[in-house]
């Protein structure tokens, strides 16, 4: 192989350089299809005057420019070698020589075949494997104009018409497909014909940029295999009645709604036969569950005829819209083309297989990672080691795919460890358009999916019309996936019969493409044309078919009419049991017993014996442990991995994925220590019940991307409760990559698509002098993002209270490292989910004062904590200076949320401000009324100030103020104007840039929040 390679490149420049002296052949155009199909039409004329007559020619006496003087000496000396010794050669020169020198002179076949022949037409079958695809037909349409390269012109390679009828030795090879077989002598023209049929036809195979030969050669048999598409009758009928199931859904929603918005899959059809096809052959081969993310072009069509939503239902959504369901929970609702569902479907083959369409929102691509992070985690929850049951599938917009970068973080999750599904596989609805963008304005690359060649993927392109290349290309990635499992890519190329949408123009800005597809044949009556040529079809067959389809279609419109909807079906699987917001929701206590904690926390902080950490990191440890024995001081990370530890003992599975998390950017997780003579690597947290399945705790570094890993972990944690899925952002602020999940899917998930969702994400923030951008993780979007109302306080009777299930999700600032542990557990321990956004700190993680002590994190009662319900998460945290519940002496409440805490704290002790009192809002939302109430009350006679440390345009201020001030009328203790701000001015940028500034501001609002005599509330400046 090494020697064929570097031999070709060295060849392939040869003949370039030989040949071009010839004068011009540059002009490219398209082959004619007639008569003689593999010469260009201009190159052949000139080449075959120019070209050298093959004649037989001695090695000794070769001249040919082909082979520089090296080569030929080299190769004189090889058979030199070999005719001496034929074991001295490598196996594959003594074929060679075995085979063709040896014999050329008495096999009258092979007449007058020269070396460089040889070589030249092994070059020749390589340029089909390698570029054959740009000769392929792929366009239905047959606008596409591309540039057929010269590598697949024979003419390059010294052929002329003269020699298609002359027999060529091939030789015995080592590699699979087309050159293995056991037939060395081959005419030129046969040869052509079956590299055209093989590389040429309705299918593009681009596979030559895979590095892995074992897959090249399995690839290159199944391509190379002659006519691998014979399908019988039995199966025709079939793909033939998908295809009408497909094409008629369309036109029936077309005749019914005319001006609906369906996203019509007109000029693709051949996808649904094709998917459907794929799924079969995935249930043949041991898939028994799929994921399916898409977007808007053809979902209706997924959703009736692949996912088999009931059609009753989705032409009951187009007459009314999808109506609330009386006395349900039914959130804010969706359009009809971005809902999901889910369905067990029976296959061709006689089995079963469970799909769902995760629901996605407009945004093009973004439900990628979400789609494959679920299908993970399906896998972990199934024991599906070899990823072999469960498999992905996303279907793109040609537009799409090329252009939103999500897909790239998606498709470069594919070979991690920690993130891979085992190959997804990726069908491309390539109409040539996206919009009204025309792929010259909307991508670089040739093809819209190059992309997925940094991946070693296959891709193979196909034409649309040709519904059984389409089907036959989509087994193909389905065998190829539980195969490799790899990523695999299937681009349908094929158009758009209408516009963007079905009220959309689309000869506006598209007149010719539109002018020919406006005369085409839809891919329908192409192969019904093509099964009646056969006969094996009949006409009576084929209206049979349709009869029943239509039959049915208008049975199913009757029974839409009365169709009411279901109860939400999101207490499925795993959340059954779990309570709708409406539903009342038992709290539970988060402490944990003494003795449970004593165990995992020395779990969590012994190493194996012979293990040799750095030296920071044994001090490190060494520090936990006495942590764990005496019980004091217990810093922030050992306050998570107890949590963490504590939730595993239960049974639950934890995940923390992230960039640089298992170390920790600010280095004080340590969750996997490194041995630093040996390199291996030590969990703690892997073994701290017995027998610990390695993957039940999974800490791991991602990828360098923050759309597509918080996608991956929000589409991991919505597939079981009763696991702990936690993103981390590198800083805070670097969550702004990942808006799209933010807005779309982890703020109004539940309210679209009732699907709850228990996320947690970690954005480190705090006001340190890092400048503007490592300071603030925009705490401001969240709370803005929140939907709890600022003016109406709810039900805040323990026993009654839902206030945070009706809420979308909650958003922490937590200050200490137990309340860090509880509000953890909390995500668990409740009988519904809720997204968590955590504020986390940087300095605090080794703050002097930021420890807990380990009785704050049992159930003992009578311990810190423990109150009158037990030890639970504390909302907010009241002023620690032993405070009685009325202190009328209070001249000041200082309200605060995070780290500022204590700099305040440390102020007042400073200047002996005993008359300031300090509290911590440690959720902001949703907002806790009741506790802020009660310390109002405490403090009748306080001024109220709110102190952050974040400009005034951000961080919670404009939360908390009407929230406050409705908790301040309720006390009859004022209103907004009541409430003193003090905190940075507003600023454009997050934070200052220069340090000594920074400083200088941080030590301003401290000093004010605490000692100043008045302070004057912005609403009245
Ligand atoms: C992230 C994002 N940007 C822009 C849009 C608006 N938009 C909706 S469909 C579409 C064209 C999509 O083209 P393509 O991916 O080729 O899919 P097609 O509609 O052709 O099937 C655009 C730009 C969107 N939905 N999402
Ligand atoms: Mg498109």
């Amino acid at each position: 192989m090494t020697w064929f390679r570097a031999g070709s490149g060295v060849a392939k420049l040869a003949i370039r350089r030989t040949l071009s002296q010839g004068g011009s052949y540059a002009s490219r155009t398209r082959v004619v299809p007639s008569g003689n199909r593999y010469f260009h039409s201009t190159i052949s004329k000139s080449k075959a005057q120019s070209a050298p007559v093959p004649r037989a020619v001695p090695l000794s006496r070769l001249t040919d420019s082909f082979l520089d003087g090296t080569s030929s000496v080299y190769l004189e000396e090889l058979q030199r070698a070999w005719e001496a010794d034929p074991n001295s050669v490598d196996e594959s020169w003594d074929n060679f020589f075995r085979n063709f020198v040896g014999q050329a002179a008495t096999t009258p076949g092979i007449s007058g075949q020269t070396i460089q022949e040889s070589m030249r037409l092994l070059l020749l079958v390589r340029a089909y494997q390698v570029y054959g695809h740009m000769k392929a037909n792929l366009d239905p349409l047959g606008l596409e104009k591309r540039e057929i390269p010269d590598d697949l012109d024979p003419a390059l390679y010294g052929f002329s018409e003269a020699d298609l009828d002359r027999e060529f030795f091939l030789g015995v090879w080592r590699m699979s497909g087309f050159l293995s077989e056991n037939r060395p002598v081959q005419t030129l023209r046969a040869i052509l014909t079956r590299l055209e049929q093989a590389y040429c036809g309705s299918i593009g195979f681009e596979y030559m940029h895979i590095a892995d030969r074992e897959q090249c050669n399995w690839l290159r048999d199944r391509i190379e295999t002659p006519i691998p598409m014979a399908y019988n009758r039995q199966r025709r009928e079939v793909i033939l009645d998908r295809l009408i199931w497909s094409t008629q859904f369309e036109n029936f929603l077309a005749t019914k709604w005319t001006a609906a918005k369906r996203f019509g899959l007109e000029g693709g059809e051949t996808l649904i036969p094709g998917m459907k096809e794929m799924f079969d052959r995935s249930a043949d081969l041991g898939v028994e569950s799929i994921v399916i993310g898409m977007s808007h072009r053809g979902r209706l069509n997924v959703l009736g005829n692949v996912v088999r939503k009931p059609l009753r239902q989705i032409f009951n959504e187009f007459s009314g819209g999808i109506k609330p369901a009386e006395g349900l929970y039914t959130g804010t609702g969706d359009v009809k083309y971005h809902l999901g569902t889910s369905y067990d479907r029976p296959t061709r083959g006689g089995k079963r297989i469970h799909l769902s369409l995760v629901a996605n929102p407009s945004h093009l691509e973004a439900v990628d990672p979400v789609v494959v992070g679920k299908t993970r985690a399906k896998q972990y929850y199934s024991n599906d080691v070899d990823r072999t049951k469960n498999m992905g599938i996303l279907i793109h917009g040609d537009g799409s795919f090329a252009g939103q970068g999500v897909v790239y973080e998606t498709l470069h999750l594919s070979a991690l460890p920690n993130y891979t599904t085992g190959g997804t596989i990726h069908i491309v609805v390539n109409n040539q358009v996206a919009f009204t963008t025309d792929p010259q304005s909307g991508r670089s690359s040739q093809y819209c999916t190059d992309v997925a060649k940094a991946l070693n993927a296959p891709i193979f392109h196909v034409n649309g019309d040709d519904v059984e290349a389409v089907v036959h290309a989509c087994e193909l990635a389905a065998e190829w996936r539980q195969t490799f499992h790899t990523d695999v890519v299937v681009d349908i190329v094929c158009y758009r019969r209408f516009g963007h949408n079905e009220i959309d123009e689309p000869s506006f800005t598209q007149p010719k493409m539109y002018k020919v597809i406006r005369n085409h044949p839809s891919a329908l009556e192409i192969y019904q044309n093509k099964l009646l040529e056969t006969g094996q079809v009949t006409k009576e067959d084929i209206d049979k078919i349709h009869n029943k389809v239509t039959s049915i279609l208008n049975e199913e419109f009757l029974a839409s009419k009365d169709y009411v909807p279901q109860k939400g079906d999101w207490l499925s699987a795993f959340w059954s049991g779990f309570k709708s917001p409406e539903q009342l929701s038992r709290i539970r206590n988060t402490g944990v017993k003494p003795e449970i904690l004593k165990n995992v926390g020395k779990a969590i902080a012994t190493l194996p014996e012979n293990f040799k950490p750095h030296r920071a990191v044994k001090k490190i440890f060494a520090d936990r442990l006495k942590m764990i024995e005496t019980g004091e001081g217990v810093d922030w990370a050992v306050g998570e991995a107890l949590a963490f530890a504590t939730l595993l003992v239960e049974g639950n599975h934890v995940r923390l994925s992230g960039q640089d998390v298992e170390r920790g950017t600010f280095s004080h997780r340590h969750s996997v220590v490194h041995d630093q003579e040996t390199g291996e690597r030590y969990c703690p947290l892997d073994h701290v019940v017995m027998n610990q399945n390695e993957e039940m705790f999974t800490v791991s570094n991602s990828s360098l991307s923050e759309f597509g890993v918080l996608g991956f972990e929000l589409g991991y944690s919505m597939e079981n409760p009763n696991s702990l899925v936690i993103w981390e952002a590198q800083f805070g602020d670097f969550a702004n990559g990942a808006q799209v999940i933010f807005d779309q899917f982890l703020s109004s998930g539940e309210a679209k698509w009732l699907r709850q969702i228990g996320l947690v994400v970690l954005l480190p923030h705090g006001y340190d002098g890092q400048g503007p951008e490592h300071s603030s993780a925009r705490l401001e979007r969240f709370l803005q993002m929140s939907d709890d109302n600022p003016f109406v306080i709810p039900e805040m009777e323990p026993t009654l209270r839902n206030q945070i299930q009706k809420c979308n999700w909650q958003v922490v600032n937590v200050t200490t490292p137990a309340n860090y542990f509880h509000v953890l557990r909390r995500q668990i321990h409740r009988e519904f989910r809720k997204p968590l956004i955590v504020m986390a700190p940087k300095n605090l993680l080794r703050h002097k004062d930021c420890k807990s002590n380990l009785s704050e994190f049992d159930d003992v009662q009578g311990h810190p904590g423990f109150d009158k319900q037990g030890t639970r998460f504390k909302r907010l945290i009241k002023d620690q200076s032993g405070h009685s519940d009325l202190e009328e002496g209070i001249r000041r409440l200082v309200l605060c949320s995070g780290k500022v805490y204590y700099e305040l704290d440390e102020k007042r002790k400073s200047t002996e401000s005993k008359d300031v009192a300090i509290c911590r809002v440690e959720q902001l939302c949703p907002f806790p009324y009741d506790l802020i109430q009660r310390e109002l009350k405490r403090y009748p006679n306080a001024e109220i100030v709110w102190c952050q440390e974040e400009p005034m345009n951000m961080g919670a201020y404009s939360y908390i103020a009407p929230r406050l001030a409705t908790a301040l009328k309720a006390v009859d203790r004022g209103n907004l104007d009541n409430i003193n701000y003090v905190g940075r001015g507003p600023s454009a940028a997050t934070a200052t840039g220069f340090y000594t500034v920074h400083v200088k501001e941080q030590a301003e609002l401290v000093e004010k929040a605490i000692t100043s005599d008045s302070i004057t509330n912005p609403t009245l400046a």
